[in-house]
């Protein structure tokens, strides 16, 4: 196995547990892919967990009570995903579940004022991410006819609000590609899902903000938002529905906010 093919595993993977499917968290390192990481292990199943920080996935892989395996890359390197994922041991390849929940937002300003570099990182993260991983992770499930793929979207991806474009349009794009993706996949039985989170208690805003955690502070403030285990909530309900039955799609917000603008706040 040459060094570029080499998976960058933190920890010799376990077996995983073939009485059990196996699912694939991009992201998992914090938010809403480390909860939705342990909501799926309550369930079972074999985890690997993806990120670009290998010491938080080894953190939650030493928590984990199942076989885990976890693989250090960047969504937005097409090279790494694909020979990563490529490389798997044969015994994980077989992905039943691949949540595409790795993402963020950078910055949150005017289209004349925003930083191009937070616009790449955007699209080449949250859009060309997704492709990415979702193409390495495919030829299996075609060829098994089976899987469900599940991409973590957003409000911002039904509305557009100021100063959020470029976010917002690849938010967009991810419910465009999950649409598309499951006509496409219809004749190989592989269910393709999205869910829609409001705002939520994550680092989401601290990254947004670039660390700027007053900043960040005031996007919650006056309001329970939804937390982590919210929307991991939402993952666990799409994959214990019955093989006939997919959760096509689910918005889920905080009840103090009724669109991506209009947010009740006490205080
Ligand atoms: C995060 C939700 O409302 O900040 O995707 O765009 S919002």
């Amino acid at each position: 196995m040459s060094a570029t093919n080499t998976p960058k595993q933190a920890t010799i993977a376990a077996q995983p547990n073939t009485n059990q499917p196996i699912a694939m968290v991009t992201g998992a390192t914090s938010g809403i892919g480390l909860a939705t990481a342990k909501a799926l292990a309550g369930l079972g199943y074999n985890l690997i967990i993806t990120g670009r920080r290998a010491d938080r996935l080894a953190a939650l892989q030493a928590v984990l009570t199942v076989p885990s395996l976890v693989l250090v890359f960047d969504v937005a390197d097409r090279e790494a995903v694909k020979s990563t994922i490529a490389s798997l041991p044969e015994v994980w390849q077989s992905i039943d579940v691949l949540v595409n929940n790795a993402g963020n937002a950078h910055g949150l300003a005017s289209s004349e004022n925003a930083d191009l570099d937070d616009w790449d990182a955007m699209i080449d993260i949250n859009v060309k991410g997704l492709l990415y991983v979702t193409k390495a992770v495919l030829p299996q499930m075609v060829s098994r006819q089976t899987g469900h793929i599940i991409n973590i979207s957003s409000i911002a991806g039904r509305e557009t609000y100021a100063n959020g474009a470029v976010y917002c349009a690849s938010k967009a794009a991810v419910d465009r590609i999950t649409t598309g993706m499951r006509i496409d996949l219809n004749p190989h039985n592989i269910k393709v899902a999205s869910i829609a989170p409001g705002m939520v208690d994550t680092e989401f805003s601290l990254v947004r903000f670039k660390g700027d955690a007053e900043r960040a502070g005031n996007v919650y403030k006056g309001l329970t938002p939804l937390s982590a285990d919210d929307v991991a909530d939402a993952v666990v309900y799409m994959v214990t529905r019955p093989a006939h039955v997919n959760i096509a799609d689910i918005l889920i917000l905080p009840t103090a906010q009724a669109s991506a603008t209009v947010v009740k706040r006490v205080g």
